[in-house]
Formats: structure tokens, sequence, C-alpha cells
């Protein structure tokens, strides 16, 4: 058996917090282990649909979303948790609710111009026209973590070796 986990992803849109936490799901089911992802466009469509993007919005999607990983770690299983989580206290708060060793925050660092080059939904393009307001990066802050436990530089290197990197820091901490 494993215990539960939370593998917490920050970083801006399009940075490739989904696709990592999607491949180390992958890889972790490969193990046998019980996984669970939460992710910031699935919660915003159900329980977080009266939340919107401003500050105080994001500082409560960050508090449920801190939440409901912690209700399935306790059920002993390994969420992964991706959320722009732009602020550093909601980060810590986040934190805060799990042992040391059961919280991993995987800082997906890219530069804001690779990620508004990926651009995978259109939003850039629209943030940058003025379309869409508080976009972060654009119109609305991100404060780079202070200490995560691990950073992938997703421009630099290749999805591969950044969930190889992740799994490293991950796969020690689930024995019990
Ligand atoms: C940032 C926005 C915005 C604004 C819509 N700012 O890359 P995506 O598209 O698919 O995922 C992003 C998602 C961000 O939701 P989170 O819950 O992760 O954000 S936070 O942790 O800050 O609460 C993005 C989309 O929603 N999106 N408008 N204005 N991202």
């Amino acid at each position: 058996g494993h215990k539960g986990m939370c593998i917490w992803f920050t970083g801006l849109s399009g940075s490739g917090k989904s696709t990592l936490a999607s491949r180390v799901e992958e890889e972790l089911h490969r193990r046998g282990v019980s996984t669970y992802l939460l992710d910031g466009d699935h919660l915003r469509r159900g329980l977080s649909a009266d939340l919107g993007f401003s500050d105080q919005d994001r500082r409560e999607q960050i508090r449920r979303a801190a939440h409901v990983a912690r209700l399935f770690v306790d059920a002993g299983i390994v969420v992964l948790s991706a959320f722009i989580s732009p602020f550093e206290a909601e980060r810590e708060m986040a934190r805060a609710q799990f042992d040391p060793d059961s919280f991993v925050e995987v800082f997906v660092d890219c530069p804001l111009e690779v990620c508004a080059q990926r651009d995978p939904k259109g939003l850039y393009v629209k943030a940058r026209q003025g379309v869409i307001p508080q976009f972060t990066g654009i119109s609305s802050p991100y404060e780079r973590p202070l200490s995560p436990d691990v950073t992938v530089e997703t421009a630099k290197l290749s999805v591969c070796e950044c969930t190889g990197r992740i799994l490293d820091a991950v796969i020690p901490r689930l024995r019990h």
C-alpha cells in the first residue's frame, strides 16, 4: 500500500501543469497508485461555478481546492492538483493542510512569452486585446514560488524529463 499525498502544480496558464499532472498520473497508475486529478477548469465548472478571476475569487478557489485535496488524501489517494494558484500565501495555506511529507509543490516554470506563444486556447491573444480581464501574467499577478519542492522548466526540458524529475521527488515519499 501507499499513503495519500498531494502533488500541487503551480504555474501560468499554458505552462504545462495539466499535461505534466496527467503524465505523472499515468506513471503512478503503472505503479499501482490510486490517484485523483483535480484541476482549475474542472472545479470551476462545478464546485466553483460561482467564482471568477478576481484576487479574492482565486483565493477562494485555492481554499476549496486545498480542502477537497485534503479529503482525498485522507482517503489514501494521491491527488494531483493543477491550479495556477498565483499567490504564495494561498499555496502556503494549501501546504498547511497536510503533513510535511504529504505535500509536494511543483513549480511549472515557463516564461510568459513561451506560454503566450503556445496559447493553446487563444486566451493570451484575448487577454492582450483586453477581451479577457484579470488574466494571469498579463493583467493579474503571478508570484513565483519561494520554496517549491521541485521546479521543472518546461521550455527547456521535455515532458518526459519533467515527468521524471517530479516522480523522483514523489516516489520516495509514497512509502509509509
Ligand atoms: C487566468 C484564466 C482566466 C484568467 C480563464 N486568468 O490554461 P487554462 O485556461 O485551461 O486554465 C486556466 C484556468 C485557470 O483556473 P485556475 O483555477 O487554475 O486559476 S487560479 O488558481 O488562479 O484560481 C485558464 C482559464 O482558467 N482562465 N480566465 N483571467 N486563467
